[in-house]
């Protein structure tokens, strides 16, 4: 009987994708799919020539992927000078006093909502934390009400699944439109407004920022704010519950890094490689490209694979475990552009967030790791992560040690 086609579009992968990547690294490093004409490159030197080979390799992908509900072009779309300039500029608003004032926010932010679940022993760290906390956080950055999350959290999920989803029906698209289309309506009056009352924050920044002598324009300035909007909202709370999930399954590790929080880096560095929250970078090939002996024709889609490229023996020993001591991680190049691992990209568009995901994670699990003693998986809940191009888990129920409320 002929072995039914593999494909990255079955439940089975979608259930756990780990499970595949050793398949598709050794026999089908270049597996094309079908229903979507597309290829999956899962080797990490197969990923890494892509993705820093930005002649060969372009991201005009992103046109039909992020365009529509960005309002506008996004940074990783951008090429030459224009690129080199507004990556400048939202990396300034990211860097010295402005990221210390965002920590500063982080923290209070974690804080308030993590009070109510401290006296009841019991919280769901995605559900509960993680996802209001990354829209908070990124408002906070941006300089937008904080009091809106709920309504932007909707509006960004519709962002997000338009942006990540590998097949969309014609009523999601429509649902994903919307939501990118209220966006856009609610942001366009505080553009105007920052425009004459600017502040520190990072649309007061965008909007009073020069490129070539000419300021951006409300198009520029709303794909920006939503292209942030998305980038630092959809990973964050995904990667703070798997950096929880592997400490908590790996008890002696847990222990240390409650010894020593200057092991944190170590453990976000390592989530990031084991478990990387961003799954899939696509990239159109300018021209043909032989990988593996294999050839992709040029105009084609290829999507970097990852978490398949984070476990490639060539590039990690043992790469199924989960090791925050592990010699081949490089902790201190992790969050640069020498990254070993992939999860932040690589060459010219490598996240611009890198450094802030990591001061963000560092301070929430450094506030959150001495409230929650004695930590542990809730008992009947089962573990379940969803996704195929951003990834994690669909909730994380834990229990611990109840916190006495605080006497006012
Ligand atoms: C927003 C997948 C959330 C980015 C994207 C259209 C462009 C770019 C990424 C990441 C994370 C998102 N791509 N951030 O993969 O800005």
């Amino acid at each position: 009987m002929a072995q039914p086609q593999f494909s990255v579009l079955s439940e089975e992968f979608a259930a756990d994708p780990y499970r595949h990547f050793a398949r598709l690294r050794e026999r089908t490093p270049v597996h094309h799919e079908p229903a979507i004409d597309s290829y999956f490159l899962s080797r990490h030197r197969d990923v890494r020539r892509v993705l820093t080979d930005h002649e060969a390799f372009s991201t005009e992908t992103l046109q039909a992927r992020a365009e529509p509900v960005m309002r506008g072009p996004v940074l990783a779309q951008m090429t030459g000078a224009e690129h080199t300039a507004k990556r400048k500029i939202v990396i300034r608003a990211f860097t010295g006093q402005a990221l210390a004032d965002q920590i500063r926010a982080v923290h209070a932010n974690a804080a308030e909502l993590m009070a109510p679940f401290l006296p009841r022993g019991r919280m769901d760290l995605v559900n509960d934390l993680g996802k209001p906390l990354a829209v908070r956080v990124t408002l906070d950055v941006l300089g937008l009400e904080r009091a809106h999350w709920r309504q932007v959290a909707l509006w960004h999920a519709g962002v997000a699944e338009f942006i990540t989803a590998l097949t969309l029906t014609p009523e999601r698209r429509r649902h994903c439109l919307d939501c990118a289309e209220r966006l856009e309506a609610h942001l366009l009056p505080v553009i105007r407004h920052r425009r004459g009352h600017p502040g520190d924050d990072l649309i007061s920044r965008l909007c009073t920022a020069e490129f070539d002598g000419v300021a951006m324009s409300d198009r520029d300035v709303t794909a920006l704010i939503i292209n942030v909007l998305a980038a630092a909202t959809e990973p964050a709370d995904k990667t703070l519950a798997l950096l929880f999930k592997h400490l908590i399954d790996h008890p002696e590790q847990l222990a240390q890094v409650r010894r020593d929080p200057g092991l944190l880096p170590a453990a976000i560095a390592e989530t990031l490689r084991f478990t990387p929250p961003v799954q899939l970078v696509p990239r159109r090939a300018e021209r043909a490209a032989v990988f593996a002996g294999t050839t992709v024709p040029a105009g084609a889609t290829v999507f970097c694979m990852i978490g398949a490229a984070n476990r490639d023996p060539e590039a990690f020993t043992d790469p199924d475990a989960f090791d925050i001591h592990r010699p081949d991680l490089g902790t201190a190049r992790s969050f640069s552009a020498a990254a070993e691992h992939l999860a932040f990209g690589a060459g010219l568009h490598q996240c611009v967030g890198a450094a802030f995901a990591r001061a963000e994670m560092e301070t929430v699990a450094a506030l959150l790791l001495p409230l929650l003693d004695g930590v542990r998986h809730a008992p009947g809940s089962r573990y379940r992560e969803s996704g195929l191009y951003t990834r994690g888990p669909v909730s994380l129920p834990l229990l611990f040690t109840p916190v006495p409320q605080p006497t006012p």
